[in-house]
């Protein structure tokens, strides 16, 4: 029988319970952050994860990459540039911010600076009275995307380029722009830097020392003073560093985390100076918090060129390349070119469309949701801690285990038989990235079969593979700096494509497409559709041209491929050569030559319209041409200049060089070097040419 008394002491058991158990809830400490920690303009930045570049200058104009510097502001005039169709095409496509080109190379200012007259007040837009920065400003303002901007340190047009006074210019310039247009979300700073350009007239060659020239420290600091909450972006940050390439990838594990070095010892990194290739996987444990940012062209080059039309980017591609840059955890910076209208061309945006819709068919969807979730470990068992905020949208609630475990792991069980080929996993990086190693088990007959398995996780790791068919995965943490700290985990499903056929052709110029469809092409630069021809064994395409390829199955079809494709090297040779690497129609065989030239004898005369040198990819940069001098001759004897020229960018975005020339009648054709990366004999992949 309880008396009163009973039931009081009862009541007070029970109460202390109570209050112990909500004590001990709130007694579970937060994990502490392990090593080095992003800065909060660090992690905005992160989350931006998708923006625009805008490549668009005097260049636009004069159908080049890089500007020499002499050209005249009068070729600045676009017919109907309109910010807001640009910023438009941005945010549709899903891009948070967009970083504009406001100066490049060539030295022209897109805004009317105070510093220089090589600036758009002496072009003919608007009578001199435009400012395409504070137009795109605005647009950026209005529809709410984040504007940052591209200040490019080396200037071919300004007189005083490698003396003190052009920092102070340069300076000057910075200031304006973060002063007059408002919040800067990434300031984007260029390694390319010295070499030749006008500068004022001189025509000369200058050579600066980039670790020391920029004063580089001293113009960090006048950033932050501006723009506290801007990321500033260059090869070693120090915000945002370069991935080392620009094709459109980053390396597997991408480590947040970064220690630049210099080229050669003893030398303080910089811009452009820094062993740029360890930027692809970056330093487990570095020094610095310096994630990197995935930048590549929507097309082959950085600004529009109307040769390049058929060759915008792919939906496909454009995903491939999502998911090699924001699935490894880098933020991924696509560049839109406005054409000489001042507009993003139709062709790119129906390609971005295509994009957004494949990203949206498979993101849209979770297919976790309502699935219940057990982990190994929990911290202090606290629901703050438990892996159901893996399932939750929240990026800021997160699982978490004792600080003594780190290979804990997680099994969501599917509501149902769940068919899926995307993984989407975060970890919660303000307290540093603690993933060193992780791996994916589906549930099969009874055991767990490994399906996926890497290294980093970071901001975001996108898996995404074969189709998978369970009824629950597992995702096992194998290895830790640290108790990991993840906060997502969702499962996607990407719509199952076609892809183009693969292209080949043999030493007898016989063209082979291979795919899993039927193969519809094309020869005459049209669109291949089902009632092209279809492709029923080799295709002899001795003299070269445009090929265009699609693959159709039912009422699915694949995105078109176009191939250009020189005449076929197979009667040709290569004179004094050491082997036949550079006419082998095998990009992936470099050929070094002996000195700076190379001549190659068709056998027979033929009438060229264009020269094709496609550069080496792999392995060492030593000796890609920079500058060459292209000679025909049909005796081997009399050479006739066919071309002369740069190939702007090549170091950086090493794709084919196409130079039209005057239709001239060769037997003979000759490159030669004048100017090689690091002034070592020529080295390139292939040498061709296309006729009539
Ligand atoms: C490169 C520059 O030289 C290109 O012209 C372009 O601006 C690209 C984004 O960076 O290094």
């Amino acid at each position: 029988m309880f008396t009163n008394n009973h039931f009081n002491k009862r009541l007070l058991f029970l109460l202390i319970a109570i209050f112990f158990f909500s004590c001990k809830k709130e007694h579970v400490s937060p994990p502490k952050p392990f090593g080095i920690v992003p800065h909060e303009r660090q992690i905005a930045w992160h989350d931006l994860e998708f923006y625009a570049f805008i490549h668009f200058t005097i260049n636009t104009f004069t159908d080049k990459e890089w500007g020499f510097g002499d050209e005249s502001p009068t070729l600045f005039n676009p017919s109907e540039f309109n910010a807001e169709q640009i910023v438009r095409t941005a945010k549709n496509a899903g891009m948070k911010g967009l970083v504009l080109t406001a100066k490049h190379h060539d030295g022209f200012c897109l805004w009317p600076t105070k510093t220089t007259e090589h600036n758009i007040s002496k072009s003919p837009y608007k009578d001199g009275e435009g400012d395409i920065v504070q137009e795109i400003a605005d647009a950026c303002l209005k529809y709410d995307i984040k504007l940052g901007l591209y200040l490019s340190p080396w200037d071919r047009n300004n007189a005083d380029y490698g003396k003190p006074e052009y920092v102070e210019t340069f300076r000057a310039q910075l200031t304006e722009l973060l002063t007059n247009y408002g919040e800067v979300f990434e300031v984007w700073f260029d390694g390319a830097n010295g070499g030749d350009g006008y500068y004022g007239g001189a025509n000369e060659k200058r050579q600066i020392d980039r670790s020391t020239y920029y004063d580089w420290e001293n113009t960090y600091a006048l950033v932050r003073e501006l723009q506290p909450n801007a990321v500033i972006f260059s090869d070693v940050g120090p915000d945002v560093r370069w991935v080392g390439t620009e094709a459109g990838y980053s390396g597997d594990p991408c480590w947040h985390r970064f220690t630049p070095e210099g080229l050669e010892p003893g030398v303080e990194p910089a811009p452009g100076q820094i062993k740029y290739w360890e930027s692809l996987n970056g330093t487990r444990e570095g020094k610095f918090w310096l994630p990197a940012e995935t930048n590549t062209s929507i097309r082959p080059g950085w600004f529009y060129h109307e040769s390049e039309n058929d060759q915008v980017k792919s939906p496909e591609k454009l995903v491939d390349t999502h998911y090699a840059s924001i699935g490894h955890g880098t933020s991924f910076i696509l560049n839109l070119t406005p054409d000489k209208r001042g507009l993003i061309p139709d062709t790119d945006i129906s390609a971005l469309n295509g994009f957004k819709a494949i990203l949206d068919s498979t993101f849209n969807t979770n297919l976790a949701e309502g699935s219940s979730i057990s982990a190994s470990n929990v911290r202090g068992t606290s629901k703050k801690y438990s892996a159901n905020n893996l399932l939750d949208t929240d990026n800021t609630t997160y699982w978490a285990v004792e600080d003594s475990v780190k290979k804990p792991s997680v099994v969501v069980n599917f509501p149902k038989e769940t068919t899926f080929n995307v993984v989407n996993i975060r970890e919660y990086i303000p307290l540093g990235q603690r993933v060193w190693g992780w791996a994916l088990d589906r549930w099969e007959n009874n055991e767990w079969i490994e399906f996926a398995a890497a290294e980093s996780i970071g901001n975001r790791r996108l898996w995404r593979g074969s189709l998978q068919t369970t009824k629950k995965i597992r995702l096992r943490i194998t290895d830790a700096g640290a108790a990991p700290i993840l906060s997502t985990l969702s499962v996607h499903k990407e719509p199952v494509r076609l892809t183009p056929p693969k292209v080949y052709r043999d030493t007898a110029g016989l063209l082979y497409l291979e795919s899993n469809g039927k193969i519809k092409y094309t020869l005459d630069n049209t669109e291949p559709n089902t009632t092209s021809k279809e492709y029923l064994g080799p295709i002899p395409f001795v003299k070269g041209g445009i090929l265009k390829t699609k693959t159709f199955d039912g009422d699915k079809e694949s995105e078109t491929q176009t191939s250009l494709l020189g005449y076929s090297p197979n009667k040709w040779s290569c004179i004094d050569c050491l082997n036949n690497h550079a006419i082998d129609e095998n990009s992936s065989t470099p050929y070094s030559s002996p000195n700076k030239e190379i001549i190659v004898d068709f056998g027979e005369v033929l009438n060229v319209s264009q020269l094709l040198m496609t550069p080496t990819t792999k392995g060492k940069k030593e000796g890609m041409v920079l500058n060459y001098a292209y000679y025909g001759s049909t005796d081997k004897t009399n050479w006739t200049l066919l071309a002369k020229g740069e190939f702007s960018n090549i170091f950086n975005n090493p794709i084919m060089q196409v130079t039209p020339i005057k239709k001239t009648s060769m037997k003979y054709l000759k490159l030669v070097a004048e100017r090689t990366v690091a002034d070592k004999p020529l080295r390139i992949s292939e040498l061709s040419v296309v006729i009539n």
